[in-house]
């Protein structure tokens, strides 16, 4: 089998990632054990559909966390789900969807559209670049993730409007893991991945939000992602 190597935007605020796609793969990578070498890169400019992360492996390119994911499990016969029913994995493909088709987006307006975190977020987001094509970037990316806010509706809300949203997503969360130490009971799943790279990154970060103060109001939330990072990155 060939070298598997995966690309993932840089870290911050101790996560291996700053973003939630690329640290919901290094964690099912670490879930699944697939040797692998991780490899940081500044923008996601290299990825064939220009976004993080993608990998290559025998001579292909591929990008999308869950495209990659799909790939692993067929091509290493892996699958921390397969012991979920029929019924626990149309709610684990819900869970997913509500975290990176919604949620995530609340994450992109706190971090990107909110003045006050903006300098903080330039320093880390885009803190590996060089200081000049840092200073050259930032202004462009930034009207790059407004559009892209705008394009999915996100952006249309206003910022009490988002942080109610994001609320009922995070209390969604906190109900569906209950008192479980993983969101199907006793065994991490995919969705542990999903949920630890999106709600670490919301939790992590070095400002205050209206998400991380949710977050923050739901101990199992707490104690899942501090599990988590105990189990896969201690
Ligand atoms: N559906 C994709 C989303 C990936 C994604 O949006 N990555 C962001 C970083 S968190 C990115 O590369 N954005 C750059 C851009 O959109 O220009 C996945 O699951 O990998």
């Amino acid at each position: 089998m060939g070298k598997l190597v995966a690309y993932h935007l840089p870290g911050a605020w101790g996560l291996v990632s700053v973003s939630p796609f690329c640290l919901k793969l290094d964690a099912f990578l670490r879930m699944t054990g697939i040797e692998h070498d991780a490899v940081t890169t500044p923008t996601p400019f290299g990825g064939p559909k220009r976004k993080a992360p993608w990998i290559e492996h025998e001579g292909r390119k591929i990008g999308d966390s869950t495209h990659i994911i799909l790939y692993l499990k067929e091509r290493f016969g892996v699958d921390p789900n397969q012991a979920l029913s029929e019924e626990q994995q149309g709610i684990a493909l819900s869970i997913q969807r509500m975290i990176e088709e919604n949620l995530y987006w609340v994450m992109v307006n706190d971090r990107w559209n909110t003045p006050e975190n903006w300098p903080i977020l330039k320093s880390t987001v885009l803190g590996s670049l060089p200081r000049l094509p840092r200073e050259l970037l930032a202004p462009i990316a930034r009207r790059g993730v407004m559009k892209q806010l705008a394009g999915h509706g996100m952006g249309k809300h206003s910022a009490q409007e988002i942080a109610a949203i994001g609320t009922r997503d995070i209390d969604a969360l906190a109900a569906l893991l209950g008192d479980k130490p993983w969101f199907f009971g006793d065994e991490p799943t995919e969705t542990d991945a999903v949920a630890y790279g999106q709600l670490a990154n919301i939790h992590s970060v070095g400002f205050s939000s209206p998400m991380k103060a949710s977050i923050a109001g739901h101990a199992n939330l707490v104690s899942f992602i501090e599990r988590f990072a105990a189990r896969y990155y201690p």
